[in-house]
């Protein structure tokens, strides 16, 4: 377990769910709420489509490739590393070194580049960030295909811990109802059982599990009343899943 600097930082709030609970309606409402109080927010969601690992996880689940399933398991990891971890200083043209040097977010390298972790730094500069989906969906989906849930769980260690994951419940029967259902390659309603349980078997009391089946007002209210408490002089140390 990593802790680092203690001061006022930014919360990480993870929203989590089976496909169609309304994560990403949430999400976005909540982002407005959140800047609306004046708090630096960013809304981030997995998996990330916009890199190279983030278009085979898209190919994937459109159907247009297919992977064996550790394969495509170890792809969502590294989308979320690839977010966690760093971008390289030398990469960047227009960089401002300047900014990050007394920021302690620097390592120095053996092979002399030298490295940021992007999400750490969001944090400690006090930006909250939402993130639709995170470690749990990656878990929850691959063991739910048999996988061994440890064996899932493994490539998450040291990614940043949530300080608050709000867990969308809804029946599988119900999120099948709502519009859109059936595009992509996990949405089905068999599958979706098995992913509610999956989620089941991974919820603690750092989970805030409401029911996803009330009007959007009525969530949205419950989400605002969940994270204001962490959204507000963060000083917990951020750790690592462990
Ligand atoms: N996956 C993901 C993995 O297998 N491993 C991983 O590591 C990760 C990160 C990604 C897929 O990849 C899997 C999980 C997924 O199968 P995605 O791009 O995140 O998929 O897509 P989904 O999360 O499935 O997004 P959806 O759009 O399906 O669902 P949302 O975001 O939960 O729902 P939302 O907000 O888009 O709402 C869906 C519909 O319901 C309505 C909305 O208007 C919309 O039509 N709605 C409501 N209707 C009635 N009452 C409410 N309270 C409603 N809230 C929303
Ligand atoms: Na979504």
């Amino acid at each position: 377990l990593r802790a680092s600097s203690s001061e006022s930082r930014g919360a990480l709030i993870v929203l989590e769910g089976l496909d169609r609970s309304g994560k990403t309606s949430q999400s976005s409402r909540l982002l407005s709420y959140l800047e609306g109080l004046g708090h630096s927010t960013e809304l981030w969601r997995f998996p990330d489509r916009s890199t190279s690992v983030g278009q085979m996880i898209s190919a994937y689940l459109s159907n247009k490739s297919h992977l064996d399933d550790r394969t495509i398991h170890l792809l969502f990891s590294a989308n979320r590393w690839e977010k966690r971890v760093t971008v390289e200083v030398s990469l960047y043209k227009n960089f401002d070194y300047q900014k990050f040097q007394d920021s302690n977010e620097l390592f120095s390298r053996s092979d002399g580049f030298t490295q940021i972790s992007l999400m750490e730094t969001q944090l400690k500069n006090g930006i909250t960030l939402i993130i639709d989906r995170y470690s749990y969906s990656g878990v929850a989906f691959s063991s739910a295909k048999g996988l061994d849930i440890e064996w899932c769980k493994a490539p998450e260690v040291g990614l940043l811990a949530p300080d608050i994951v709000l867990y969308l419940d809804i029946p599988p029967e119900k999120a099948a109802e709502r519009g859109g259902y059936g595009g992509e390659r996990y949405e089905q309603l068999e599958f979706q059982r098995k992913v509610a349980k999956c989620y089941q078997a991974q919820c603690d009391s750092s989970w805030k599990v409401i029911d996803a089946c009330q009007p959007i007002e009525d969530i949205e209210k419950q989400l605002q009343d969940a994270v204001l408490d962490h959204v507000t002089d963060v000083c917990q140390p951020i750790e690592d899943i462990d």
